[in-house]
């Protein structure tokens, strides 16, 4: 199994769209803007719900692009998707492990050097850190960490490193320069999803 991650890592955020076609129409347009990893983050969802959804998703993405279930390993193996992403909240890193299997993708969130450290030495295919700048897609944010934490988290780990919290078109590069191999991206790719999917991916060639 390959783990190198695209520049590129789409988060679909399920709870501003409680209508599916329109959810899972910007999930089409980030594809077609050449999205090629995507994870479905639903926080506020029914298990049946977030089940559904991302079955749905799998059907209309899964030859193309790489998709990652937030928080639930569960629901990630019942779907069939690629890997699970969990957070400091979630189950542990090797629970999810055992869960998915050796074969499956796991993403671990990580908001300090300590549980980058920590995360590090679990099996987890990349690790994320953040929040790198102010972000309004979470509630109860851990602190900025700024490019100098990313910065930080790059000396700490060889693993993938994703960088994760308020990524825009006009700071991504500044990201990568920093040490991140990939960028994690909600509010800047959700209004013109295939628009700006391609101006990220142009900026970060
Ligand atoms: N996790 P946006 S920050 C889902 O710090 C999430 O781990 C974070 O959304 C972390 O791109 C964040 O809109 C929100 O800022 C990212």
């Amino acid at each position: 199994m390959d783990y190198k991650l695209p520049r590129l890592y789409a988060i679909l955020d399920a709870w501003p769209f409680p209508e599916n076609q329109v959810l899972f129409a910007i999930a089409e347009e980030l594809a077609a803007g050449g999205v090629s990893l995507l994870q479905y983050r639903n926080k506020s969802g029914n298990t049946r719900q977030m089940l559904d959804q991302a079955r749905e998703l799998k059907r209309l993405l899964g030859g193309s692009v790489k998709l990652i279930m937030n928080d639930r390993a569960d629901l990630c193996v019942a779907a069939g998707l690629d890997g699970v992403h969990v957070g400091q909240d979630d189950l542990s890193p090797e629970g999810a492990r055992k869960v998915v299997g050796a074969k499956l993708w796991l993403g671990v969130s990580t908001h300090n050097p300590e549980q980058l450290g920590a995360a590090d030495r679990t099996s987890a295919n990349y690790l994320a850190i953040g929040p790198v700048f102010a972000t309004s897609s979470k509630a109860n944010p851990d602190p900025v960490i700024g490019l100098e934490g990313v910065r930080r988290a790059r000396a700490l780990t060889r693993k993938p490193l994703v960088a994760i919290g308020g990524i825009t078109r006009a700071n991504c590069r500044s990201v990568i320069e920093a040490g991140a191999d990939a960028v994690a991206v909600i509010s800047d790719l959700v209004h013109e999803p295939r628009k700006s999917a391609e101006e990220f991916l142009r900026i970060l060639r």
